[in-house]
């Protein structure tokens, strides 16, 4: 999609550290890390928020969670993890392109700001 900066990453014409690439999905490197380990988790394929999934994107879904574990643990975030989807406004979602926030090597807090 035109315009769009993580359908930019995940094309390579803007750089981004990759941890992580296969056919359908990449992850890499959050430009402003909130946790020593922060990481995106993206769909190739545009998406534009969790709210416009469908039933075509159930194995899509599937296969983005069952790889949140094996980044992890590359990441060496053995000792716990947060995964976090920021969805429409109130959501604070800021980039729209569905993603997952993958954040470590801090203890955590609850609630969320
Ligand atoms: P969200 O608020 O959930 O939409 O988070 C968007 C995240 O994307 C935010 O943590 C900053 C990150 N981000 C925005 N632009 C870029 C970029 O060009 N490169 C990278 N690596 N991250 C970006």
């Amino acid at each position: 999609m035109a315009e769009c900066i993580f359908c930019m990453i995940a094309n390579k014409e803007i750089p981004s550290k990759i941890v992580y690439e296969d056919d359908q999905i990449i992850c890499f490197h959050d430009l402003e890390p909130q946790a020593p380990v922060h990481v995106l988790i993206i769909p190739k394929k545009h998406i534009s928020s969790l709210d416009d999934i469908t039933g075509e994107d159930q194995e899509l879904l599937g296969h983005i969670m069952l790889k949140v574990k094996d980044i992890a643990k590359e990441l060496g975030l053995e000792n716990g993890y947060r995964l976090v989807n920021n969805c429409g406004e109130d959501g604070f979602q800021t980039v729209k392109h569905l993603h997952f926030h993958l954040l470590g090597k801090r203890k955590m807090t609850w609630p969320p700001g």
